[in-house]
C-alpha cells in the first residue's frame, strides 16, 4: 500500500505547506534522464478458481506467464474488460495478471550511476509487482501512479530480458475508495455454489486493468527527487516560490532557470528553496478570459552533484504557470478577476478502451471543449491521467480536481480505515498534481451520505488535512444533501451541488424545474453564504429520439431541462452563483441495470463523441457567456466568437 511519510514542515507563500517524502514527477527525457514505454501487448490470465488464488498458490510471477497456463493478448493501456468476446471476462472480479518482457538498454544495467524505475500511472484497484519474480511494489487504489526502484535488480541480469509481472484485483470493498461491498448468493435454489456479486454505490462501470501508460526510466543516483512551485502576483510582477528536494546527496547545488514562451530566460536562483521574481509577468488565464490563455513558462532545474567518480547533473524541466486563486463569500477569482465555470463533468471512458488512456480520444476531447467554449472541468469520480492535466495547462482548460471518494454512503466507509486510506489518496494526488496551474480546487468526494452524523469528522479531518497539504487551493466536496442536513458543508470554500429536477424527481414534470433550483440555491446562500457551483444536472437522451412536446429519453426533454436550469442560473449567476457543470459530456458505460439503456445518456455528446441536439444549445451559451464576462479592455472574444461563427459556418 502506498503510503507517504511526513518529513517536515516547511515554508511556503507565507502559509506552511505539509511536504511529503517521495516526489512523484512525470518522467521526462532530458538531457540526464531517459524514458521508456512499455505501451503494446502485453501477457494476460485472468484467475477464474474458485478462490481467486491460484495464481499466489502456483507463484506465477516466478516464471514466464505462458508456462504456467494459457494467456490472452492484453493491450496497455486498456481495460481488460471490453476488449474481448467473453462475457465471462467482462464482468470479472478477482486477480487478473499482467507480464511483458522488456530489454533494459545494458548502459542501464550496467552503470552503478544509473537510478533505474518502473512507474506504473494506474492499475485499477489493488496491484502487486514483480520484476524477474522478485516483489517490488504494492498499490492500494487506481487512478494514481506509483513506481519501484529497480536498479539493483536489473544490475543482477544485466544483459538478460526483464519480466515484469503484475497482479491486479479490482474488487471493492466498503473501506476501499470509491467504496463496494462482495454479496455472496448463498441461497442454492438460486444461485449455483460461491456464488457472488460485486456491489457498487456509484454509477459507472467498475473498469479495470493497466488504465494507463507503463514507464521505465533512469535518474542519476543523485537525483531531483520532488519540486513543489507556489505563485503569486505582487502588482505586475509574478513571483514563483519553489522548493526542490534532492536525493541521494548531501552536498550538491541547485540552479534553477525559468524561461519565457520565447525562450528568454527571465529569472534565475540558486539552492533548494527561493522565490523566483518576473517582471511584468505573462500571467496564466483560462481559455477564454485572455487573448493569450494558458501561458506557460518552464522551470529548469539543474543539480550538479560532485562524486568520487566526478561531476553527475540532473536536469528536469517543470511547466509553470503563474497565477493565483481566490475565495470569496460569493466568487471565485482567478488572478484577481471573477471567474464563471462553464463547463462539464468527464469520465475516464470510451468503447472498446474502457478507462484506458488514449492519445486520439484525449485531443478529441480537448477539441470538443475548445468548441463548445467549455472552460473548466470536473474530474469526476476520480483523478484523471497525468497527460489530461498537462493538456489542462496547455489549453487554459481549468480543473476541479476530485479523489476517488465516490459512494460513500455505508456507516462503516466513514469509519477510521477508511478515513485514513482516504487522507492517503489525497497525499498521494496533491503530490502528483500541486503543479498544475489549471488545478484550482480539490474535490474530496462525490454525493456522500453526508447527513450521517460521522460524516462531520469524516469530512472535517479530510478537508483540513487537504489544506495543510496544499494551503494555496480551496477544497470542497460535492453534495446532494439538503443544505440543513449536510454534516460535512461547514467545512468546505465552496458549495458544490447535484440535482437530477423534473429527472429522478417529478420526472417529466419541467415546469417545476426552475423554482426548484431557485429555492435550492437560495436555501444554501442562506445558511452558508458561500459561493455554490451547480455541479451537475442534466437529463437522459438516447441520440435520435425526439419527441415533441418533450417526453423523457428524447432530445428535446435534454434540452429543456437545460434550458429551464439556465433561467434559474441567469438568475443568481450574477449574484452568488460562480458555475454550471453539465452532467455529463459524454455518455458512458455503466452496471446494467433497468435504469441504464447500455450505459447512462446523459452526456451531450455520445460516446462516441458526436453532438446531440442539447450541445449546439450549451455551446452558444458558453460562448455568450464568455463573451459577457470577457475583461472589458479585451477584444479578443469578439474574435473567437467570430471564429467560432466561420466555423460553424463552415
Ligand atoms: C449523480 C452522480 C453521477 C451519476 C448521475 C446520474 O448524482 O454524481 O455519478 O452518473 O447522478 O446520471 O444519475
Amino acid at each position: 500500500m502506498a503510503c507517504w511519510l511526513w518529513v517536515a514542515w516547511v515554508a511556503a507563500l507565507g502559509s506552511r505547506a505539509l511536504v511529503l517524502a517521495g516526489g512523484m514527477l512525470y518522467p521526462q527525457e532530458t538531457p540526464s534522464r531517459e524514458r521508456k514505454d512499455l505501451s503494446g501487448l502485453w501477457d494476460f490470465r485472468a484467475d477464474f478458481s474458485e478462490d481467486r488464488n491460484q495464481g499466489f498458490r502456483e507463484r506465477w510471477y516466478q516464471s514466464p506467464l505462458r508456462e504456467t497456463g494459457p494467456v490472452l493478448d492484453m493491450p496497455v493501456p486498456a481495460s481488460f474488460n471490453d476488449v474481448g468476446q467473453d462475457a465471462k471476462l467482462q464482468n470479472f472480479i478477482g486477480w487478473v495478471w499482467y507480464e511483458r518482457q522488456v530489454m533494459v538498454p545494458q548502459s542501464w544495467a550496467r552503470d552503478p550511476g544509473t537510478r533505474v524505475m518502473l512507474r506504473i500511472g494506474s492499475a485499477h484497484y489493488y496491484a502487486i509487482v514483480w520484476v524477474n519474480g522478485v516483489h517490488v511494489a504494492e498499490h492500494e487504489g487506481g487512478h494514481l501512479p506509483f513506481e519501484a526502484d529497480i536498479s539493483r535488480l536489473l544490475r543482477s541480469d544485466a544483459g538478460e530480458p526483464c519480466r515484469v509481472t503484475v497482479a491486479i484485483n479490482n474488487t471493492l470493498t466498503p473501506h476501499t475508495l470509491p467504496p463496494g461491498q462482495i454479496e455472496y448468493k448463498t441461497d442454492r435454489l438460486r444461485y449455483p455454489k460461491n456464488y457472488f456479486i460485486q456491489l457498487t454505490h456509484f454509477d459507472f462501470f467498475n473498469y479495470a486493468g493497466l488504465h494507463r501508460p507503463v514507464f521505465l526510466y533512469t535518474t542519476p543516483a543523485s537525483y531531483i527527487e520532488d519540486i513543489s512551485v507556489t505563485p503569486e502576483v505582487a502588482q505586475s510582477t509574478g513571483l514563483v516560490n519553489y522548493e526542490i528536494v534532492v536525493h541521494g546527496s548531501e552536498n550538491f547545488e541547485l540552479d534553477v532557470l525559468l524561461w519565457d514562451k520565447e525562450g528568454r530566460a527571465v529569472a534565475k536562483g540558486t539552492g533548494a528553496r527561493g522565490q523566483l521574481q518576473v517582471p511584468d509577468a505573462q500571467l496564466w488565464w483560462p481559455y477564454l478570459m485572455h487573448e493569450q490563455p494558458a501561458y506557460l513558462y518552464s522551470l529548469e532545474v539543474t543539480l550538479v552533484v560532485q562524486t568520487g567518480a566526478g561531476t553527475v547533473s540532473d536536469v528536469y524541466t517543470l511547466p509553470v504557470g503563474i497565477r493565483t486563486v481566490t475565495v470569496t463569500h460569493n466568487q471565485f477569482l482567478i488572478n484577481g478577476k471573477p471567474f464563471y465555470f462553464h463547463g462539464v463533468n468527464k469520465h475516464e471512458d470510451s468503447d472498446i478502451r474502457g478507462k484506458g488512456f488514449d492519445w486520439a480520444l484525449l485531443v478529441k476531447d480537448f477539441n470538443l471543449l475548445r468548441w463548445l467554449g467549455a472552460n473548466s472541468f470536473r474530474t469526476s469520480h476520480y483523478p484523471y491521467a497525468e497527460e489530461v492535466m498537462q493538456l489542462c495547462d496547455r489549453y487554459g482548460i481549468v480543473v476541479i480536481d476530485e479523489a476517488p471518494g465516490v459512494g460513500i454512503v455505508q456507516w462503516e466507509s466513514f469509519g477510521n480505515i477508511s478515513l485514513n486510506h482516504h487522507l492517503e489518496v489525497m497525499e498521494e494526488l496533491v503530490q502528483r498534481d500541486k503543479n498544475h496551474p489549471s488545478v484550482v480546487m480539490w474535490s474530496v468526494a462525490n454525493e456522500p451520505a453526508s447527513w450521517l452524523p460521522p460524516a462531520a469528522y469524516y469530512f472535517k479531518t479530510l478537508i483540513a488535512h487537504t489544506k495543510a497539504l496544499d494551503p494555496t487551493r480551496p477544497v470542497t466536496f460535492v453534495s446532494n444533501s439538503r443544505p440543513e442536513a449536510d454534516n460535512g458543508a461547514p467545512y468546505v470554500d465552496v458549495i458544490c451541488i447535484n440535482s437530477y429536477y423534473s429527472w429522478y424527481h417529478d420526472s417529466g414534470h419541467l415546469e417545476v424545474i426552475q423554482l426548484q433550483v431557485s429555492t435550492t440555491f437560495e436555501n444554501w446562500n442562506q445558511l452558508y453564504q458561500k459561493p455554490i457551483i451547480q455541479s451537475e444536472y442534466g437529463a437522459d437522451a438516447i441520440p435520435g429520439f425526439h419527441q415533441d412536446p418533450p417526453k423523457m429519453f428524447s432530445e428535446e426533454y435534454q434540452k429543456v431541462v437545460l434550458q429551464q436550469y439556465h433561467l434559474a442560473l441567469d438568475q443568481k449567476r450574477k449574484d452568488y452563483v460562480i458555475g454550471e457543470l453539465i452532467w455529463n459530456f459524454a455518455d458512458f458505460m455503466t452496471d446494467q441495470s433497468v435504469m441504464r439503456v447500455m450505459g447512462n445518456k446523459k452526456g451531450i455528446f455520445t460516446r462516441q463523441r458526436q453532438p446531440k441536439g442539447s450541445a449546439f444549445l450549451l455551446r452558444e451559451r458558453y460562448w455568450r457567456i464568455a463573451n459577457e464576462t470577457r475583461h472589458p479592455h479585451l477584444a479578443m472574444i469578439t474574435q473567437c466568437v467570430e471564429n467560432q461563427l466561420f466555423y460553424s459556418l463552415n
